[in-house]
């Protein structure tokens, strides 16, 4: 069956349910946006010009929200808890169902259960026949869940399955052996996936797919009408919860000098008194609706961050809104082997900034990254805030066109049922080698005016998604990583292309001097050491690593161009 765009949520609103404040939240938001979504949807389809797309039988298991996990998140919905979960959870949802899927949602073990046919109990009696979803989308606590009542079958069927992961999870976390073996093992587990099959909120590590949720979007008239209506000296603070301004007491400090020049506004829920770590001189509002968070938000100029909660959905709204977003740079920075709240994730990202895709990706004059224990740094930030003009601003990819296109992008393309064959083919690594005259064509050509490798697709190159022709390949330097090495580029690496520079020719191409080529199981390879001539190659492909990196090596990175403003596609993957 064709899959067809939706522009109505009514079916949608009725499968999510009812009983828990994160499910009205999350439907309140869903009938919020329902236009933005229907505009998008026809936009893409547009776009897409009658392409076929097969409808998908798709399964949600929202497993952080069900009972049998704790459910903490629910009873803080209206407490200042985190929302971004349930933001981005909201926003998936949406964007499956307009695209026109075919959608089942559980929210307990036993509608799990019952979607699966696997009867109630534990493990003991695993799903037999086909599975009969398309695809899974679910979390860590959901995969666990399917872990203990689809016993082995689990294995069989994980291909399908994708995670729901905010901060994402690295290749050295994921394999199972390598993880104990090397002591990357995880509370998280070891899922031994392909690590794109974990879908994080932000473009964090390009191992994962970066899955997104959805911002407002303004017309030109709106947006003219909120910078004419900007009050310079207005600030909000991001902080719905009394903890989280705990972190500017002690350095008498920002705060203070923050509201020397500015009307400081605060959310901050509350029971029946202010909280004490919020100054009397705030205006605080409690904890806002978000459409009300939003109206607030179109007034202030500054939306300030005082460094937790790391990477959350408000600082994208607040730059949607015309406000510019100030936050404090962590020096050093903030990561699981020196944060509390970062311990025992799957990840060694160094988190740069209370928001590095705000820092990195959006940039002055919509964020300003800067050292709040520097007052004279922090002072001339503010100043330079209330006199500067910003219109609102909304990356592409977190609109919803954006977001339905990349989640159409992913799930037309992206197949890990399908065993990838390996590149070059065993036996025929001779007649594909740089120097063969029966070679149809260099593997590899020299990009004028570049360090990188380009690829010139042969007749004997499988397809790929994405495809070859976005491939770029570079030596990152030692201790660099694939990711850093790509971004410095202006390309981004491609975990799904490190199969194709796993080769020698890959490192005949960058000329690398090797006295000896091994195979290894190693997440930094392919790589090489110029010091003691050795080049090392991947040998398990679940290992290929777009983060990691080694003092030792020079990796080999397989970066790719991107779209502006979609940075999980290249120009020709759609
Ligand atoms: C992040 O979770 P948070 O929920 O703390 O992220 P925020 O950026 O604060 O806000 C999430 C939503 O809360 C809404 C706002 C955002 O969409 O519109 N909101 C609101 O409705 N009313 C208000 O008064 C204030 C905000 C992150 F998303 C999680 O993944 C992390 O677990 C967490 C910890 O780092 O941070």
């Amino acid at each position: 069956r064709q899959a067809a765009f939706r522009t109505d949520l009514s079916s949608l609103l009725d499968l999510v349910g009812t009983g828990k404040e994160s499910l009205s939240f999350m439907k309140r938001r869903m009938r919020r946006l329902a236009s933005q979504w229907g505009t998008a949807a026809q936009r893409l389809h547009a776009k897409l010009r009658q392409r076929w797309r097969e409808q998908k039988k798709i399964l949600v298991h929202v497993g952080f929200l069900t009972e049998e996990s704790g459910d903490v998140f629910s009873p803080k919905v209206l407490k200042g808890g985190p929302l971004g979960e349930m933001v981005q959870w909201a926003d998936i949802l949406t964007a499956l169902h307009v695209l026109g899927h075919n959608l089942k949602i559980s929210m307990s073990v036993k509608e799990l259960q019952g979607f699966l046919g696997v009867p109630p109990g534990r493990g003991s009696c695993p799903l037999t026949g086909p599975l009969p979803f398309d695809l899974i989308y679910t979390d860590y606590h959901g995969m666990q869940q399917m872990k203990q009542h689809m016993g082995l079958s689990l294995k069989r069927h994980k291909c399908h399955i994708r995670v729901i992961d905010t901060f994402g999870t690295e290749p050295a976390y994921n394999h199972e052996d390598y993880a104990t073996l090397h002591g990357y093992r995880t509370n998280w587990g070891y899922w031994n996936l392909n690590s794109r099959q974990y879908m994080t909120m932000f473009p964090h590590t390009p191992d994962n797919s970066f899955m997104g949720f959805v911002s407002e979007e303004l017309n030109d008239t709106e947006k003219s009408s909120i910078m004419r209506n900007k009050v310079n000296n207005m600030a909000v603070v991001y902080g719905k919860e009394a903890s989280m301004w705990k972190l500017q007491q002690g350095k008498e400090g920002f705060l203070q000098i923050l509201h020397r020049y500015m009307e400081v506004h605060g959310t901050v829920y509350y029971e029946t008194q202010r909280p004490p770590e919020v100054p009397a001189y705030v205006k605080n509002h409690g904890l806002l609706p978000q459409h009300e968070l939003q109206t607030l938000l179109r007034k202030a100029k500054l939306f300030i961050g005082f460094g937790f909660p790391y990477e959350g959905p408000a600082p994208l709204e607040a730059i949607a809104n015309g406000c510019i977003y100030l936050q404090p740079k962590f020096h050093p920075p903030h990561s699981s082997l020196n944060h509390e709240f970062f311990r025992g994730k799957p990840t060694s990202r160094e988190v740069s900034s209370q928001h590095p895709y705000a820092e990195q990706y959006i940039g002055r004059p919509h964020v300003m990254t800067v050292d709040y224990n520097n007052s004279q740094e922090f002072d001339s930030a503010i100043r330079e805030i209330m006199s500067t003009k910003v219109e609102p601003y909304l990356p592409y990819e977190y609109t919803c066109e954006g977001m339905l296109e990349r989640v159409h992008a992913y799930i037309e393309h992206q197949d890990f049922c399908t065993p990838e064959a390996p590149f070059p083919p065993a036996n025929s690594s001779s007649k594909l080698g740089l120097s063969s005259s029966a070679s149809p064509g260099p593997l590899f050509v020299l990009l004028p005016n570049s360090s990188a490798l380009t690829w010139a697709p042969n007749a004997n190159a499988p397809p790929a998604w994405p495809p070859l022709s976005s491939l770029r390949l570079l030596a990152s330097q030692e201790g660099q990583s694939c990711v850093e090495a790509c971004q410095r580029a202006n390309l981004v690496c491609e975990p799904a292309l490190f199969r194709f520079v796993n080769n020698r020719e890959a490192l005949r191409g960058l000329e690398v001097q090797c006295e000896v080529v091994e195979a290894e199981v190693n997440h930094v390879f392919p790589a090489f050491s110029v010091l003691r001539r050795e080049c090392g190659l991947q040998k398990d492909p679940l290992l290929y690593s777009c983060a990691g990196l080694s003092p030792k090596y020079r990796r080999l990175c397989p970066c790719r161009d991107y779209r502006r403003g979609q940075v999980a596609l290249c120009r020709d993957c759609l």
